[in-house]
């Protein structure tokens, strides 16, 4: 086996937020990868928009810098668990890892997933605690906690022994002593240069994995992935072994490799490096690209399986067709199937209804993300509430379960416990840092997280923060009443007037303002009792032979409740349906008269289903 010194690949997880991007930006500032008058900002990895607007990486991506002559590969993941299947997508392609850790935080649950999965892949880690610079950090303590989770998690002794570096990405700084001032990143790249081995080669045939792909409108579908064996150019003809066990055969157009956030163009490429190579039209993540001399499939990339599902159908509602572009069954269909070549742990399904497909997603989050992309394509499409995925296993019904861990203060620790034990959570830890923060985690059914998000938040103020993270199935813990309270119906199509709106607010909360177009069966509010009440937003005063308008002016409503498209889904209940349109969000009920709904009710006292 030889090796290639020039090269190194790593990939760097953690759990969310513990700053890997913000580390990949230290990287690439101090390798000189860009201009030096080029603005390039803060989180350069997150390029795609919802990933700037929500401070999050959403896909896993590749960059590189070259460090003394060596070329370090690095792969950005995200620390999301609803994104849980891009780490498993990418890590195929490194050799080392480095794990992030918070020196405020310390290992989470994600923190445990991703390791687990890195130490799997048998990965070098490499351990980096990050914010040191933050004052109040506890690094003695959360290397101790590190040290504990790898205990748990090594499946050889020599996985103990990692090494650790300690940073502060913002102000790029890396040291090996955390009692010692930093300079700058140079730490950091001799340990990834000192540890993490250098990728082994095969010699033989052209052999690569597709880890990723990526559209150009000039040259095609570009398929990226760790080359196994040998050696590819431009022009070289290979093979592509498919998912169905088929062979396609084709010319390589372009090679590419990374430097820094470009693709440059290179006369060949060998095994080690992580690459780009255009010229296959149907070439699928998880595929191979083999040269047709030794045609040999590696292993697919495994992911794990979606947690929650829900339905994404025809906009049905009144408005239906008014402001999308695209709103037929059949471009949603495109749509939806399309989106699984990339996003690996999302499955779609068609249902007994034309006009309505199954899609699965591995949280609620990993749903919205599609549901907005989608909508900011111009798709207008409504979607139910997600529902964990249940299964059958040995004639038994199970349902997934989740570890739950909740970041808050002490005064509202009473609140919480009680929310969650109605749905169905088990408390199974208790921490205090002695400051009146503290950490609890619990034991949840999936479908118990459901629409908690908002009630979490709204609890505690905003203050808390909430992570999950999947453990598996278990026997179905049985049926959770809904605990949201009832919601406010228009009663007819038209526009909202204040008279009308205020008549709702006498009853509950509401979420649009006035000279809103609303429709008959349309959620515009909330109010605290357990029934729905049927309202008249549109409804003017009545006129009488004195000026009415200015009564009008008088009234002061309070503004609306104004819902975000993953508040909106957590909001719904079963009966009821968001509408997604690129300019609106709107709830409704999927029975839009009040006579269906009545009926609808009275039947299925009766045990009749329709
Ligand atoms: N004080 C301080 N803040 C940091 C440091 N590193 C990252 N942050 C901040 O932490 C937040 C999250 O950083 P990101 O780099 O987006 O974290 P991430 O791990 O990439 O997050 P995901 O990709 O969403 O999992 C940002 O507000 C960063 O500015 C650090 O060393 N010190
Ligand atoms: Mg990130």
């Amino acid at each position: 086996m030889n090796y290639r010194s020039d090269i190194r690949n790593i990939a760097i997880i953690a759990h969310v937020d513990h700053g890997k991007t913000t580390l990949v930006d230290a990287m690439l500032k101090q390798s000189k990868v860009f201009r030096d008058n080029q603005k390039v900002g803060e989180l350069i990895m997150d390029q795609n928009v919802l990933e700037r607007e929500k401070g999050i990486t959403i896909m896993a991506k590749n960059t590189a810098v070259i460090y003394r002559g060596v070329k370090i590969n690095i792969i950005d993941t995200p620390g999301h668990a609803d994104f849980s299947g891009e780490v498993e997508r990418v890590i195929n392609m490194a050799d080392g890892c480095l794990l992030l850790v918070d020196s405020i935080e310390g290992p989470m649950p994600q923190t445990k997933f991703v390791l687990r999965q890195a130490l799997a892949k048998g990965l070098k880690p490499i351990v980096v605690i990050n914010k040191i610079d933050r004052h109040d950090s506890r690094i003695a303590e959360v290397l101790k906690l590190t040290e504990d989770l790898f205990l748990k998690l090594a499946t050889s002794a020599d996985q103990l022994d990692f090494p650790v570096v300690y940073t502060s990405a913002t102000e790029g700084t890396a040291v090996s002593d955390p009692g010692t001032e930093g300079r700058n990143i140079t730490p950091l790249f001799e340990c990834i240069l000192e540890e993490v081995p250098p990728p082994q080669i095969e010699s033989g045939p052209f052999q690569m994995l597709v880890s990723n792909l990526d559209y150009d409108s000039h040259k095609g579908k570009i398929a990226i992935g760790r080359i196994w064996r040998g050696k590819v150019a431009a022009r070289d003809p290979v093979v592509c072994l498919n998912a169905d066990g088929s062979l396609s055969h084709y010319e390589i157009s372009e090679v590419l490799t990374y430097l820094g956030l470009k693709r440059l163009e290179v006369a060949e490429a060998e095994a080690g490096d992580i690459v780009a190579v255009a010229g296959l039209e149907k070439v699928g993540i998880g595929d191979t690209i083999a040269s047709p001399e030794q045609p040999e499939a590696l292993p697919r990339i495994e992911v794990g399986e979606p947690t929650v599902e829900m339905t994404f159908g025809v906009n049905t509602s009144p408005f239906g067709g008014r402001e999308g572009r695209f709103s037929t069954t059949r471009q949603l269909r495109a749509r939806l199937y399309k989106e699984l070549e990339t996003n690996l742990s999302l499955r779609v399904q068609d249902t007994d209804s034309p006009d309505t497909f199954l899609v699965k997603g591995r949280g609620e989050l990993h749903l919205a993300i599609l549901i907005e992309t989608m909508r900011r394509e111009g798709y207008e499409f409504e979607v139910s509430r997600p529902e964990a995925i249940t299964k059958i296993v040995d004639g038994k019904l199970v349902e997934p379960v989740e570890a739950l861990t909740l970041d808050t203060k002490e005064e509202y620790v009473g609140v919480l416990t009680e929310m969650l034990s109605e749905r169905q959570a088990q408390l199974t830890d208790m921490r205090n840092d002695g400051h009146d923060n503290i950490r609890l985690e619990f034991h949840i059914p999936t479908k118990g997280l459901i629409g908690f998000r908002g009630a979490f938040l709204t609890a505690t103020r905003g203050e808390g923060i909430m992570n999950t993270f999947f453990l598996g199935y278990e026997a179905w813990h049985g049926d959770i009443a809904s605990a949201r309270s009832g919601v406010l119906v228009a009663t007819e199509q038209g526009i909202t007037v204040t008279y009308g709106l205020n008549n709702a607010q006498g009853r509950g909360l509401t979420f649009i303002g006035p000279g809103t177009l609303v429709y008959e069966g349309m959620i515009v509010g909330t109010n605290p009792r357990p029934q729905d009440i049927a309202i008249n937003v549109c409804k003017e005063k009545k006129k009488t032979n004195m000026r009415s308008s200015t009564s009008d002016i008088s009234i002061k409503l309070t503004p609306p409740v104004q819902m975000s498209l993953e508040q909106a889904i957590d909001f719904i209940n079963k009966d009821e349906l968001v509408e997604v349109t690129p300019e609106n969000i709107r709830l409704r009920k999927k029975l839009l008269t009040q006579a269906q709904r009545l009926r609808d009710r009275s039947s299925a006292r009766r045990g009749i289903k329709q």
